[in-house]
């Protein structure tokens, strides 16, 4: 007969192959025992373990889309299901996942020459190079194509001027993957070492958001780069964009991931806390709350699971995950919005987490396109007039 499982209602894990299943429960295991001890003093002090990379190596994890180059070949069902488990702890944690896999190592996989895959991805995949990824800039967020980074041609390389801000592991970088233009306006990509001169970082501090992942900027004036540190295959902005629509991936469920932790608490507490001589869960307001969460929670897996197989073969179009980066990361903000409220006064602890997931989700909300930018992109596709 049929049966309801409230946690899982779409029957979703037998939509799972078992070699899905294995990497996910290793990536759960690994989060819940490791990560999710570390996170309260590493959100309160805005703290990076920096051994988690290693760690994540020792699992396979990183880069683990790239075929060959010590990289795992595994579909990105697996790799988004990898990122759900460690959102579920922090955005921090599958930020660190992405930015190294889909922002670092893949454009170095996708646009690189043999010598810099052989260089690069092996020694990134163990977590011995460190990679960030610098689009942003101060002027331009949203309109990355008014980016002022420039790419001089001299004998033997380029110069690079300018500045990149709000770059996830900028200050903990080995290596940094640059977009800027060159003499005639065309989008190049290189990789940047650290220890070339003329190039700085600095961290970003105060935020509110993600604070156990090391953000900041980089800092370029007039860094000599060698021709074979430019990536010969990326000229044109789709380089850089092809890699976001792998990288959005990993938020879309790793959104998920987080508006999980923060039903299950919310549900938790209703059940447990009592009001007005009986538990919070015997409310109506309350149970439709859950009921919402559920709902948008398993349309949104569904939709992962859809989206990602359709990347495996191929047939996933940039608009696609446009549309579910957008729903998945602002309906996880809703949901955790709606579970701190119900945890009352309790819910803006730390030691209950959902308000670190809430903050978190802003971010999440803003970076790789914003909610509003990817309507834009929606809004076009559908009108063919671009209204950015
Ligand atoms: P547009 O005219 O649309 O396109 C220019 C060229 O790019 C191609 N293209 C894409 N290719 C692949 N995938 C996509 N998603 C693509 N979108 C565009 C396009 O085909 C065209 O190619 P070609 O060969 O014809 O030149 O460009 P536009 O200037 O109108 O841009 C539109 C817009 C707004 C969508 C774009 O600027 C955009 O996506 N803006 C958002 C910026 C953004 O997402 N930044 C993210 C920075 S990285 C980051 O946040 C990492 S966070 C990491 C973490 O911690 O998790
Ligand atoms: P803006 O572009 O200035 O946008 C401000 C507001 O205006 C937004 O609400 C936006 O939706 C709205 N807006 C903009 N244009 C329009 C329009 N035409 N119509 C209507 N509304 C509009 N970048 C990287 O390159 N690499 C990274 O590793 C990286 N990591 C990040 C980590 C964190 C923690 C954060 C917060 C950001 C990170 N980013 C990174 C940058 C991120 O991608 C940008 O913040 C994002 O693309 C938005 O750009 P912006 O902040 O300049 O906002």
């Amino acid at each position: 007969g049929a049966r309801f499982d409230w946690e899982d209602p779409f029957r979703i894990e037998d939509l799972l192959t078992s070699e899905e299943i294995m990497i996910r429960d290793a990536a759960r295991d690994y989060a819940q025992e490791r990560l999710m001890p570390r996170i309260l003093e590493a959100n309160r002090h805005e703290r990076f373990d920096i051994e988690v990379m290693a760690e994540m190596a020792e699992l396979g994890f990183l880069g683990a889309t790239i075929d060959g180059f010590g990289c795992a070949g595994i579909s990105y069902v697996a790799y988004g299901l990898i990122a759900r488990e460690f959102e579920r702890v922090d955005t921090s944690y599958r930020s660190a996942l992405g930015v190294q896999s889909t922002l670092s190592m893949l454009p170095i996989y996708l646009y690189g020459s043999k010598h810099q895959r052989e260089t690069f991805l092996p020694a990134m995949a163990r977590a011995e190079k460190l990679g960030c990824f610098g689009l942003t800039e101060p002027d331009h967020g949203s309109d990355p194509s008014g980016m002022q980074s420039r790419a001089r041609k001299v004998d033997g390389g380029f110069r690079l001027t300018g500045s990149k801000t709000w770059i996830t592991h900028a200050p903990i970088a080995d290596v940094m993957v640059v977009w800027a233009k060159d003499d005639e306006g065309a989008l190049l990509g290189f990789i940047l070492e650290r220890g070339m001169e003329g190039l700085a970082t600095s961290k970003i501090e105060g935020k509110f958001s993600v604070r156990a992942s090391p953000t900041g900027q980089i800092h370029m004036d007039d860094v000599f780069v060698p021709d074979e540190n430019r990536l010969p295959g990326a000229r044109g902005f789709g380089a850089p964009f092809s890699c976001l629509n792998n990288a959005r991936f990993g938020i879309c469920w790793g959104a998920v991931g987080a508006a999980e932790f923060c039903w299950h608490a919310a549900r938790d507490y209703a059940l447990e806390r009592r009001q007005f001589g009986r538990p919070l869960a015997a409310n109506q307001l309350i149970q439709k709350k859950l009921a919402d969460m559920q709902s948008e929670i398993t349309l949104a897996l569904v939709s992962c699971l859809h989206l990602s197989r359709m990347r495996d073969e191929g047939k996933a179009s940039p608009e696609m995950v446009s549309l579910l980066k957008r729903n998945n990361a602002g309906k996880a903000l809703e949901i955790a919005r709606q579970a701190r409220d119900m945890h009352g006064g309790n819910g803006i602890s730390d030691e209950y987490h959902v308000i670190r997931h809430l903050m978190n989700l802003e971010t999440v909300n803003t970076l790789e396109g914003t909610h509003d930018i990817h309507a834009l992109v929606l809004g076009r596709a559908q009108t063919d007039i671009p209204a950015f």
